[in-house]
């Protein structure tokens, strides 16, 4: 039996003839930014960045404490706590070439469900100066439709009722900003990292809305003194698999119990816009703009809208994986008329990008055979990305008379897929999705009323009641349950 060393802060000298370690001391470190939801993206992306800032210059006012609101986060707690918040990042090239590095940016964890006073005094404190946020999507806790806050969620109007008992971002937000107020601190910035376009402004939004209900006087403290930069963030990251663990084992004797696997690409366009300083991470690539709206939109409705229509259609054909759809001559096609002909003509200008060899580089990147990215990570949670990635694209198309027929078939393959949860094969798909059953209530109506699925307003809006609109779906909608054969379908969307 192999000798493996499990990965440590002690072990780190001897890992170090191995495989890449930090290079700074860590202990050196305090804690600037606070970052809650350390998901697979978080850990490649900007903890990413940060450990470079630590490697190649100091920054030893910006370590990251990382916080898991959620008893889901319970497993990365437990192997933060016995790693020191080590991990090794195995970046994966498309030409098989592959770089781990174990990365050191992250100096401590907290877990909310356990410890919500911790996790509290931790934003409070002086140095934190940064609170960033990859909560997801659906984190946010809006209306996907209409985009105003859910206070019917009861959580939410637990912690409305008792600011001592915090439960989701919200409350520990407010509580964190009305108790650095009462005591003369300055407000930390609220950076959102997720996939929403003009994230800080939603988020920004949401805030307010939630502490308004509780404290209008701290509402208005918050909207005077806390910055909410809006961002594009970008790197393509997979689940982790048992194989990335093994790929450790085998090639270093390096026992991680929870790597992080990513493309080579990064990217992190970020209005400059902080409440309380900010680490130099222009130094380390970052670029800092006065409005990043363009870039993010045409990030949202090229790169992720693209990999929902992969990832859908895929899924109801069979296909595993993106790059298996990319190895397939008709999705590529399929993806590059819908980038071209129905995503493209709605997006703005964005000044230095050529739109073209953006849209070659997202077909390059997806068809990275070593990432092996899952169909189900792309369509798991749709109902709160599609909104933002996909059918806002179809709004738009809708008012200026642009082609929408692409797109809507995503949405006739994803209401197909609620129906019957198999592909075309016979084989199961496995949905991950918080709405997963009002979706297949809705979508097993669907014989009885091609309409059903996009009469449901919470993702829709009034969509059903445009007649163009209505009338593209249920023709699709009708040839997906005749045919069972997507491809067809595809095929025949493309003929002139
Ligand atoms: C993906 C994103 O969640 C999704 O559906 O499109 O996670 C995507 O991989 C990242 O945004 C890439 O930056």
């Amino acid at each position: 039996m192999e000798n493996y060393t499990p990965l440590n802060q002690f072990n780190i000298k001897d890992l170090e003839e191995k495989i890449k370690v930090p290079t700074y001391d860590r202990s050196a470190i305090k804690t600037g930014i606070v970052h809650v939801g350390v998901g697979g993206f978080h850990r490649a992306h900007q903890a990413y960045y940060m450990h470079r800032l630590h490697e190649q210059f100091s920054a030893t006012d910006w370590g990251i404490c990382g916080i898991g609101l959620r008893e889901g986060d319970r497993k990365i707690y437990n192997i933060f706590k016995k790693q020191n918040s080590l991990y090794t990042l195995i970046i994966k090239h498309p030409n098989g070439e592959i770089n781990s590095e174990v990365i050191g940016s992250i100096i401590d964890f907290e877990l909310g469900v356990d410890t919500p006073e911790t996790v509290i005094n931790k934003m409070t404190k002086v140095d934190t100066k940064i609170i960033s946020l990859t909560i997801t999507e659906g984190g946010y806790n809006f209306n996907p439709s209409t985009g105003e806050f859910n206070f019917e969620n009861n959580d939410i109007k637990h912690e409305l009722k008792y600011p001592n008992e915090p439960k989701t971002i919200y409350g520990y937000l407010t509580e964190a900003l009305r108790r650095r107020r009462d005591k003369n601190l300055p407000a930390f910035t609220i950076m959102s990292c997720d996939n929403i376009e003009h994230n800080g402004d939603v988020a920004r939004r949401m805030v307010l809305a939630f502490a308004e209900r509780q404290d209008s006087d701290l509402a208005k403290w918050i909207a005077k003194e806390v910055c909410f930069p809006n961002s594009m963030v970008d790197r393509i990251t997979p689940v982790t698999t048992p194989s990335d663990l093994e790929y450790l084992l085998d090639n270093y004797a390096l026992q991680d119990e929870w790597p992080v696997t990513c493309e080579p690409f990064i990217q992190w366009v970020i209005e400059d816009n902080f409440s309380n300083g900010r680490p130099d991470l222009e130094k380390v690539g970052v670029q800092f703009v006065s409005d990043v709206k363009p870039y993010e939109k045409m990030k949202l409705r090229l790169l992720n809208a693209g990999h929902s229509v992969l990832g859908i259609l895929g899924a109801l054909h069979g296909h595993l994986t993106i790059n298996a759809c990319m190895e397939d001559p008709l999705f590529v096609s399929y993806l590059r008329e819908f980038m071209d002909a129905e995503a493209s003509p709605v997006l703005d200008e964005v000044k230095g990008i050529n739109l073209e060899s953006y849209k070659d580089s997202l077909e390059e990147r997806f068809a990275n055979p070593n990432i092996k990215d899952s169909v189900t990570r792309i369509c798991s949670e749709s109902s709160a990305k599609l909104p933002k990635f996909l059918i806002a694209t179809i709004h738009e198309n809708l008012e200026t008379g642009g082609n929408i027929s692409l797109a809507t078939l995503v949405i006739a393959a994803w209401c197909y897929y609620h129906d019957k949860i198999i592909d075309e094969n016979g084989k199961s798909i496995e949905i991950i999705d918080a709405q997963k059953s009002t979706l297949q209530k809705a979508a097993k109506q669907t014989e009885q009323d091609p309409l059903a699925f996009i009469k449901q307003e919470l993702f829709f809006g009034k969509l059903a009641e445009n007649e163009r609109f209505a009338n593209t779906y249920s023709n699709l909608v009708m040839k997906v349950y005749e045919t069972n054969n997507i491809k067809s379908i595809m095929e025949h969307l493309l003929t002139p």
